[in-house]
């Protein structure tokens, strides 16, 4: 993988792959779980015609060339608008993101408060916040990322950000209903084959797999397809809004939904916080965070709302290109 983190030269046209991208074959599949938590079912077949994929996250690196370029400024640069964040403490409103801290030792489970900070300044040139930088870390994921600079991004690689059937599709490098990408066994507490958390979460991280947080792109073998990261390291947007299931199987065989494009923008916003009108995007993969005693989503099925406008230090993204056949399918 000669190519991580190296930016490519030029942007290419639309609809033409981008450096290191992979050919993803079309072809029928079993989205969803039913074993681990409920927003994963049902397990259903789902169609995706063939598409290109990125090999890894998008990198420091090129998200560097991409914002030298532009001059894009990422939302957490920017200033908030109070009139969307009703209630909200005025020393919250200003630009920062969300990063996370361990704690001292064992916290409830149940309140993400314990590990979460809004940090004012951290953005993704500084994703622990003022301070702290990337330097060493050109060919990790770019992180603090909401889902308005990974479409940017996208939109400027003439590539697009994968619909979550896509996303999965490819995460399962071919295997037919297995748990993880490798397989069904759950390898990460004795022989890691991703960048999650080992031990208890959040306060003792044995580093197992020699991470803390993020891990150069690329760092774990490959699933079936070739891809790398497609389970832990960082959370991945994909372009489809987030619905609490996944629709039910049809009736007929003949009736097998073709690339499906997730739910309605009205369907996604957070129940629990109805005064907050920001709609929510899926996120794929799990991140250098999940760890089996807490959050076990280092799997393919997995997925995680988010609201667009959020940035965090675990998450990032990865580009897609429809519309061009490659390898041997057409
Ligand atoms: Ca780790």
């Amino acid at each position: 993988m000669d190519a991580i983190g190296k930016p490519a030269a030029a942007p290419p046209g639309r609809g033409v792959p981008r450096e290191d991208m992979v050919w993803i074959p079309g072809g029928e599949f079993l989205m969803g779980s039913e074993d681990f938590y409920p927003e994963e079912a049902p397990v259903h077949r789902v169609r995706v015609d063939g598409f290109w994929i990125d090999r890894h996250p998008v990198t420091n690196a090129q998200y560097a060339v991409f914002v030298a370029e532009t001059g894009y400024q990422t939302v957490a640069e920017r200033p908030l608008d109070p009139a969307d964040y009703p209630g909200a403490p005025a020393d919250l409103l200003v630009p920062g993101s969300l990063v996370f801290h361990g704690t001292p030792g064992p916290v409830p489970l149940d309140d993400p408060g314990h590990w979460w900070a809004y940090v004012p300044g951290a953005y993704w040139r500084e994703p622990l916040g003022p301070g702290s930088d990337i330097s060493g870390l050109a060919d990790h994921p770019v992180v603090q990322v909401a889902y308005e600079d990974a479409a940017a991004y996208a939109d400027w690689a003439g590539a697009c950000l994968p619909a979550e059937a896509e996303w999965e599709y490819a995460a399962r490098g071919g295997l037919e209903g297995a748990v993880f990408t490798w397989g069904d066994e759950d390898v990460q507490e004795t022989d890691p084959m991703a960048n999650t958390w080992q031990g208890g979460f959040p306060w003792q991280n044995t580093l197992l797999d020699g991470w803390l947080r993020t891990s150069p792109a690329g760092s774990f073998p490959a699933n079936g397809y070739g891809l790398a990261d497609m389970a832990g390291n960082v959370w991945e947007w994909t372009a489809d809004w987030f619905v609490p299931r996944h629709a039910a199987d049809p009736v007929k065989a003949c009736c097998v939904p073709e690339n499906p494009r997730g739910g309605q923008r009205e369907q996604s916003f957070d129940p629990a916080q109805p005064e907050i009108r920001i709609p929510r995007k899926v996120l794929k993969g799990g991140s250098h965070l999940c760890s089996a005693s807490y959050c076990l989503r280092y799997r393919p099925a997995a997925r995680s709302p988010e609201m667009i406008d959020t940035a965090t230090s675990h998450i990032g993204f990865r580009c897609a290109v429809r519309g061009q056949a490659g390898g041997t399918s057409a």
